[in-house]
């Protein structure tokens, strides 16, 4: 009796667990590396929509590559760039099956540009979890198109500079303007109290593609410790300082906007 009661008492301590939609496989990213506590936003969505029997994830290169490990989901691993383009063949051959894609900046605005544009013109009804670390993480920290103006990275030793290369992509405004488009956002994960914001807003994009008003995107800003050569609190601190000023948080496009009695932010 006594033995139950101790375990009831310590069932009853349990304030955090594991989400339905994630495996229980340990992930191969970096310690301190946003991409962990990202996938455990969208895995607690698919459980609070109830939609893990008919999800369909599609993973991008890059360190999240191998995203199909830790959903417990069906799963398309993409080729480079091609994410939304899976994307909207599923969607439309299965059209109550939601579909998102995990996408990393090189991926989704490098080589998948393309894609993403006119994905995002075309409507596609589609959830696009883009994760914003600056940098080509996977392959060893090379400057990507949301690089930052004088950032060091292993091809831009010197510092980004815009003369030579541009400037960093603003993806979220950029396909705000789209009329496809139902949300656009963009969100950190750089503290909890921002995390938390990055939920609510996640939703929305998951919502867009549920209640079918449009293609939803979320932009989250996540570190790269390892290749930023910071530890990772001092990482998720030069996002607070230096990338949102580059990357504003907040919401660009919102279909849901002015909905009573809702708040989100
Ligand atoms: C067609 C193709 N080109 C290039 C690569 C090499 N590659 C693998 S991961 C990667 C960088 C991905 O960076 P990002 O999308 O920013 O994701 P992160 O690793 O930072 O999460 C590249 C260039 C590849 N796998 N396939």
């Amino acid at each position: 009796m006594e033995a139950l009661a101790d375990s009831k008492e310590r069932c009853e301590q349990i304030v955090f667990d594991r989400p339905d939609a994630l495996t229980s496989r340990g992930y191969t990213y970096c310690p301190g590396c946003g991409h962990g506590t990202i996938h455990r936003l969208v895995a607690e969505l698919i459980d609070e929509f109830g939609l893990k029997d008919r999800t369909v994830g599609m993973a991008s290169v890059g360190c999240s590559v191998f995203s199909y490990w830790f959903f417990d989901c069906d799963f398309i691993s993409c080729a480079h760039g091609r994410a939304m383009a899976n994307a909207t063949g599923v969607k439309r051959a299965h059209p109550d099956a939601f579909v998102f894609t995990y996408q990393g900046d090189g991926d989704l605005a490098s080589i998948g540009m393309a894609e993403t544009i006119h994905a995002a013109n075309r409507g596609e009804l589609i959830t696009v979890i883009f994760v914003n670390n600056a940098i080509y993480g996977m392959t060893g920290g090379q400057m990507a198109p949301t690089t930052l103006e004088n950032m060091v990275t292993t091809t831009s030793p010197l510092g980004r500079d815009p003369l030579l290369v541009g400037h960093p992509i603003r993806v979220v405004e950029m396909l705000s303007l789209l009329e496809g488009v139902a949300f656009a956002a963009r969100a950190s994960v750089s503290s909890a109290k921002n995390t938390l914001k990055a939920k609510a807003l996640m939703k929305k994009a998951f919502r867009a593609q549920l209640e079918k008003k449009g293609f939803g995107i979320i932009e989250i800003l996540s570190n790269c410790n390892t290749n930023w050569n910071k530890s990772p609190i001092e990482a998720n601190e030069w996002i607070d300082a230096e990338m949102v000023k580059v990357f504003p948080l907040g919401v660009y496009k919102d279909v849901f906007a002015g909905e009573k009695g809702k708040k989100d932010e």
